[in-house]
This record gives structure tokens, C-alpha cells and sequence, in this order.
């Protein structure tokens, strides 16, 4: 009852501030959203440095693991009400059942923080509307459940107990609630109800009531995709929370998932391949194949494949979002916890190349990847392969090394030998055994500004002297680029052009494959492939589509010894696209 008066009390004066201090700004500006950069650096600064962060996705459907009736449910295992079209009234009979008797927070957070997690964000409401904590403005929530305890509150004093920011995920899609749509499939469902002001109202009460009662580092919203939300409720309710609290940080799922509402991006089960540079980015993943606890789902990734994507995220400047569906007991299933510990192991010896880094001030390096800490000039080089050749290079370093050693390694054990073997290609060597399992980092300290150079990596002929010149390691200049998803230099509009270095040891001729695609009515486009002075013309024919990819010999050209400049020059404007390059392929030939 106490609680009620000082909610209805702080309610009254914080709308009226909310209201005072909000009234005169434009639908699309926001106080809050207008704070300067470096107000929000200050309050950034915590999420950015922390770079790793744990996503728990928990609720009822825990209790059904991925099955209903017997039968496995297709899509998520959180999804399970929509995918096997469960009445309301059978799934509800869930809340009765959800008892999770070894739930133990102390664990949860013990194992976020000992993996080297910063942060934890945990489902207090999905889709199905089932809330964690005791709401006011519901009786579906944890309080219906025969498990009374405070989920929420628990969780929140072990996250302080071991230094873990705690924050909420909560869908704005409900469907539970009677003034959100019901499911198209649920026609015997009232829709007299839906009133998204109703709603909004709502959502607006529950999330007062996690902030005040949880005080949240951050506000994770999702199911923001249905056409019941648009970017005016997405500012209005940020700017509600900022006034509600001013420091709390707010993903871009608040809105439509534009980069011009919310504080961070949220790319899904993927990585940005160039990361989002200018713009705060977190990547969320499973662990598995499923967010919400899925008993069937026994596609686990390597601890090794998941520090992998860590250093990859960090290296792009983002933060890694992994997540754990803990099963209806409460327990982290076992598989989680194996791999929560051998990350941690890994971050104890290398969570300083992580923590506090920003993105890579190269664009790609051939052993791995790179973080960097501009304030102390140091660069973290992060190598996936231990190179059995006993050494690394480091393409277009154009700074002075002041000193390069291994973590991991006893600090009596000296520092490792560096040297310059090509204008701007730094070479570290390394000892034969790696420190760290899976990634091994070298922490290499530079003098002055760090300077990069543009270098283009050399391609050597394989075993068989053959050159691959692959679309992804080429260098482009115009309008052309690569495109992950094909594998292929495409978007190519306008003159520009693609060149490789080749590192030849074998003077000679050398056969030339292309290997390309061009759709119908795209074709005709005259090009040539020069190296070193001579040239090979061709014209572009259409293979039919942009992804219908085909191979032809367009006969030798004479490469000399050295290094050389291969370039694929179009000689003319094309009518659309010049192609879809994927591969040239030098092929030594035996015709003098
Ligand atoms: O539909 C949800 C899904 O269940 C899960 O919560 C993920 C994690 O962010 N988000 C939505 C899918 O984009």
C-alpha cells in the first residue's frame, strides 16, 4: 500500500515535469534526443568500454521447451503461442506451472560476470505478455505464479553484487493484452479493445514501474515491427524514460530501428560487415539456435567460434549481446555454463583488448582481427590462426613500434622482435606455441599518432603457381564495391576499377579465367585486364542474372617477375552494371 501512495506521488510531479519540460518541443526533436555529444559520451561511456554483455531470454514459454502437444514448434522457442497457435486460455495454464524452485540470481550473475560479461539484459516481458515482476497494471505476471519471489529484484541486487549492469527487454508487440491486436489466426479473440492510446498508456505504467522499481542501466525494446507502432510513439515513449531517467540508455527498438531513434543499433544474428562506423552498435546472438530455452536444440557454437565473434564485433567498434534461455527450473542449461567458462578463462588473460576498445583503424588484416586504444597507442592484433611460419604481418602500419608482446605469456618472458620488411608492412614474430586458446593477442605499443597507409595486400601463387584474385581481397577505386552476401565486386556503375598486387616469383605467361555474372539486357560492356603494360580485352556477355555466375578463358597475358598491379579497367560507361566480378584466376601456361 506504502509503495502505491509514493508511486501515485511521484507520478504526479514527474508527468508534471514531464509535461513542463517536453510541451514546446517538435514531434520529431525531443529534449533528450537533442543532448549534446558530449552529454551523451558521458552516458555512453560505461556501455562502450563495456563491449560484452549477457541476454537472457526467460519466461513461460521455458515450460514447453520448443514443444506443444507433442509436436516440435517451428521458429523460436519464445514464439511457441504464435507458431502452434495456442488459445489464450490453454497457454495461460502455463502460470500456474512456471515454479522455477532452483532459480538462483547469485549464479546467473556469478557466471555474466566471471565469462567477463559487463552488462545483462533480461526479457521482463516478450511477446506474450508474461511479466516478470509483480505489476500493478496486471495480473499476468509473476505475482499469479505459485513462485513468490521478486525474479527481478533478486537479480538486481546480484548484478550489484558483482558489478553487472542490469537491464530490462520489454516487447511493446503483446499479445496478451486486450488493447493490443490479437494474432490474425485468433478470430475467436474481441478486438473491440484495441486501442494502441490504451496500450501505450499501459506500457507507459509497466516501464515506470521497472524504472523506479529496478532502476534499469538500459531499456531494451523489441517487437517494434507491426504497423500498431510508428516513430512518434517511439520518441514520445524515449522521451518519457529519459525524463523518468535521464541516464538510462535506450536501444533503437524503441522506434522502427532507424538509426535516428535510440541510443545504440541492433543488428540480429549477424555482424555488420564493416561494422555501423560512426553510430553505437550491438550485435545479439543465440548461443544456440534458439533465444528462449529450447530442450531439442542441441546446435551449440564453439567456445572458440563465440570468442571469435567477439573479437570480431569489438574489432567493428560493437558490443556483443550473447544470450542464455535458462530452462523452467531456473538452471543455465549446461551447455551455456561449459561455454560461459571457457570464455571467461579466455577474457582473463585477454579482456584488456576487448574492454575500452575502439574499432580497428585497419580495413582488414590476413591473421585476424584488430582492436585499438587510441588514448594509450596501443594496438591490440588479434591472431585466429597461430601462423606455423613463426610470424605476422601487419599491412599498412605506418608507425614506429615502440614495443610488441604476448598476453598470456610470464612478464619475465621477452618482448617480441619486430621489423619492417616492406614499405608499411610490419612483421611481428611470434614463438611457436600460442598463449591463449583459440585467439592469441599481441599487444604492440606504437610512438606519436598512429598512421596507417593504404596497402594492398600481395597475392602469392599457390602451390601450383596458380593466382586467386578474389573479389574480396581486391582494391577498388570508383563506383564498384564488394558484396558480402554474393561474393562478388558489384554496384559496378561507373568506370571505376579493380586491381590486386601480385607477388610473382614465376615470370611468364599466364592463362586468364574470369569468373562473372550479368543479368539479361546488361551486357555488352567492352573491359580490359592489364598488368605490367600488357592487356587482355574482353566484353562482357550476360549469364542472365546478377547471381547466375559463369567461368571463361580469355587466353594469356605475360606477367614479368615482381611485384605487379593487375587492374580490370571497363572502357566505357556501362548501361547498367558492368558485372558482378567474383574471380579472376592466372593460370601458369605453357605456350611461350
Ligand atoms: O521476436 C524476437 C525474438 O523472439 C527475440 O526476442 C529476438 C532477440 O532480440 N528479437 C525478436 C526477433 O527480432
Amino acid at each position: 500500500m506504502i509503495k502505491n501512495i509514493f508511486r501515485s506521488i511521484c507520478s504526479t510531479c514527474l508527468t508534471a515535469f514531464f509535461f513542463a519540460s517536453v510541451m514546446f518541443v517538435s514531434a520529431d526533436e525531443g529534449l533528450y534526443r537533442n543532448e549534446s555529444e558530449s552529454e551523451k559520451n558521458e552516458r555512453m561511456e560505461w556501455w562502450r568500454d563495456a563491449r560484452f554483455g549477457m541476454f537472457i531470454h526467460w519466461g513461460l514459454y521455458a515450460i514447453p521447451a520448443g514443444e506443444w502437444e507433442g509436436r516440435e514448434s517451428k521458429g523460436y522457442a519464445e514464439w511457441i503461442r504464435h507458431r502452434a497457435k495456442i488459445p489464450l486460455e490453454e497457454y495461460d495454464k502455463l502460470v500456474e506451472r512456471f515454479n522455477p524452485v532452483d532459480y538462483n540470481p547469485d549464479e546467473w550473475a556469478r557466471l555474466a560476470k566471471e565469462a567477463g560479461m559487463k552488462y545483462m539484459i533480461i526479457t521482463s516481458k516478450h511477446h506474450d505478455g508474461f511479466c516478470l515482476w509483480p505489476s500493478d497494471l496486471t495480473e499476468y505476471d509473476i505475482e499469479s505464479a505459485p513462485f513468490d519471489r521478486d525474479i527481478l529484484g533478486e537479480l538486481k541486487d546480484a548484478c550489484d553484487k558483482y558489478g553487472v549492469k542490469l537491464g530490462f527487454y520489454y516487447s511493446i508487440m503483446d499479445w496478451h493484452h486486450p488493447n493490443y491486436p490479437p494474432r490474425d489466426w485468433e478470430t475467436d479473440r474481441p478486438r473491440d479493445q484495441v486501442d494502441m492510446d490504451k496500450y501505450t498508456k499501459y506500457m507507459k505504467g509497466q516501464l515506470k514501474e521497472l524504472v523506479e522499481d529496478y532502476d534499469p542501466a538500459v531499456l531494451w525494446f523489441d517487437g517494434e515491427w507491426e504497423g500498431t507502432w510508428n516513430k512518434q510513439r517511439g520518441g514520445d515513449l524515449y522521451e518519457y524514460l529519459r525524463a523518468l531517467k535521464p541516464d538510462i540508455i535506450i536501444n533503437n527498438r524503441v522506434g522502427k530501428r532507424t538509426r535516428n531513434l535510440g541510443d545504440f543499433g541492433t543488428p540480429e544474428q549477424k555482424i555488420p560487415a564493416e561494422g555501423i562506423p560512426g553510430w553505437d552498435w550491438e550485435t545479439c546472438m543465440t548461443m544456440n539456435r534458439h533465444w528462449g530455452w529450447n530442450k531439442n536444440d542441441q546446435n551449440w557454437k564453439s567456445a572458440e567460434g563465440l570468442v571469435e565473434r567477439l573479437v570480431d564485433i569489438a574489432s567493428k567498434g560493437g558490443n556483443y549481446l550473447l544470450n542464455v534461455g535458462p530452462k523452467p527450473n531456473g538452471e543455465f542449461p549446461q551447455q551455456a555454463v561449459a561455454r560461459l567458462g571457457k570464455i571467461g578463462e579466455w577474457m582473463d588473460v585477454n579482456s584488456e583488448a576487448i574492454y575500452g576498445t575502439i574499432a580497428s583503424p585497419f580495413a582488414e588484416v590476413p591473421f585476424g582481427r584488430v582492436t585499438s586504444k587510441k588514448d594509450e597507442n596501443v594496438l591490440y592484433l588479434h591472431v585466429f590462426d597461430w601462423p606455423a611460419r613463426g610470424y605476422i604481418e601487419l599491412p599498412g602500419m605506418g608507425s614506429a613500434v615502440k614495443s610488441a608482446e604476448l598476453l598470456g605469456l610470464p612478464w619475465w618472458r621477452d618482448g617480441l622482435k619486430t621489423e619492417l620488411v616492406d614499405e608499411n608492412l610490419l612483421r611481428i614474430y611470434l614463438p611457436e606455441e600460442a598463449p591463449s586458446p583459440y585467439v592469441s593477442v599481441v599487444k604492440l605499443e606504437y610512438a606519436g599518432e598512429l598512421t596507417t597507409v593504404p596497402y594492398v595486400p600481395k597475392v602469392e601463387a599457390d602451390s601450383n603457381g596458380v593466382f586467386k584474385l578474389k573479389a574480396k581481397k581486391a582494391e577498388t577505386m570508383g563506383k564498384l564495391k564488394y558484396e558480402e552476401d554474393k561474393d562478388c565486386i558489384g554496384f559496378w556503375t561507373g568506370k571505376g576499377t579493380a586491381q590486386w598486387v601480385l607477388g610473382v616469383e614465376n615470370a611468364g605467361n599466364y592463362n586468364v579465367r574470369v569468373v562473372w555474372a550479368c543479368e539479361k539486357g546488361s551486357g555488352g560492356t567492352p573491359y580490359k585486364i592489364e598488368v605490367g603494360g600488357a592487356a587482355i580485352k574482353d566484353t562482357v556477355a550476360e549469364t542472365g542474372a546478377w547471381t547466375e555466375f559463369e567461368e571463361k578463358d580469355l587466353g594469356a597475358i605475360k606477367i614479368a617477375k615482381g611485384d605487379q598491379l593487375l587492374k580490370v579497367v571497363p572502357l566505357k560507361q556501362p548501361s547498367v552494371g558492368v558485372m558482378n566480378l567474383r574471380s579472376i584466376v592466372l593460370y601458369p601456361s605453357n605456350d611461350e
